[in-house]
């Protein structure tokens, strides 16, 4: 066997949502934050990340989680999240998966029947609160970063589209939110390669138009996700199809999508305090969320939202790298 480097990781999924969780051989990238250290490796190590979620390793929906030392005292891991779209800032379906896998792998003290783990991430601290029994990490929660609603009823030509109406909301990432029944579009799985186009039309048209930047730290910027809203939708149980740059869905319910909606229906005045909301992913998953806290974010008001959902372990790996490989950063097809 031959090998430039030995990358492990215990693979997961998080309700359909696959998170490579990498526990090893990566060392630690330089920098005091996680948003510093992410943005060293996208400068110097991005190579790696295409390597572990493009093919033949990954697919074109591929996620991942790359672990770290805490950049705080009282943190248990940093984590970079990578995805075939780049390294987001944060991601929730990423911090069950990693929170999971931390527990069943015995990687954090594990109490019964509640572990409380704390993560240092790009987009700020998050707590994820496992329940557990038998060793067996049976949900988890996630205290999300503050989420707000940026703005309600903006509009952007959409070509091919024409108007198209929208609300921008943060919770960990942007998501444009848009009404599927107002495009003419099923909330169908039989018509997502429509849907797929109407999202990447939809992100592109508004980072030309109303790039969105979180106001306190404009490394946070432009929006690569967008969420169509089942019109059957009602305020406290949602369905949504969540399109995905450069070009995919998310199989979870999307843990920072969730946060950003949470943020919208509260600035809508749909859910008020902690008030439930069920939110289902396009292949039928679940994930709860509740408003814990309120806050601001760049003088706006703000939610701190928190995210239930399940993830299950499928692999321990060591990925390799064959230094006569043709393919050292794989290939996108
Ligand atoms: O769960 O936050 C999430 C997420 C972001 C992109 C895919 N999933």
């Amino acid at each position: 066997m031959r090998s430039s480097m030995i990358i492990s990781a215990i693979d997961t999924h998080t309700e359909g949502m696959p998170t490579r969780v990498i526990t090893g051989g990566v060392g630690t990238i330089p920098g005091a934050t996680m948003a510093e250290r992410r943005t060293y490796f996208l400068e110097h190590l991005d190579g790696l990340r295409k390597l572990l979620v493009n093919e033949p390793r990954g697919h074109a929906a591929m996620s991942g989680a790359i672990l770290q030392p805490a950049t705080t005292a009282d943190g248990h891991y940093g984590v970079l999240f990578i995805e075939v779209s780049g390294l987001l800032p944060m991601c929730g379906h990423g911090t069950i998966g990693v929170a999971t896998a931390l527990v069943e792998a015995g990687m954090v003290p594990v109490t019964e029947p509640v572990t409380e783990i704390r993560l240092d991430t790009p987009a700020g601290r998050v707590v994820a609160t496992v329940n557990v029994t038998a060793g067996h990490a049976d949900s988890v929660t996630l205290r999300n970063v503050p989420a707000y609603c940026d703005s309600l009823d903006n509009a952007v030509e959409v070509p091919d589209l024409g108007t198209v109406r929208y609300d921008m909301a943060y919770g960990g990432n942007f998501y444009a939110i848009v009404d599927l029944g107002k495009l003419g579009l099923p909330f169908d799985r039989a018509h997502k390669d429509r849907i797929l186009d109407a999202g990447l039309r939809i992100m592109r048209s508004i980072n030309e138009s109303r790039r969105p930047v979180h106001p306190d730290d404009e490394q946070i910027s432009g929006c690569k996700h967008v969420l169509f809203l089942d019109p059957a939708s009602e305020p406290a149980h949602t369905r949504h199809a969540m399109a995905i740059h450069p070009g995919w869905f998310d199989r979870s319910p999307c843990g920072t999508g969730t946060s950003a909606l949470l943020a919208r229906q509260h600035a809508r005045g749909l859910l008020s305090g902690d008030q439930p909301l069920r939110n289902d992913s396009f292949i039928g998953t679940t994930f709860h969320a509740r408003a814990v806290d309120t806050t601001t974010v760049g003088g706006r008001p703000a939610i701190v939202p928190a995210i239930t959902g399940r993830a299950w372990l499928t692999a321990t790996a060591n990925y390799l790298l064959d230094p006569s490989d043709p393919f050292p950063e794989g290939f996108v097809f």
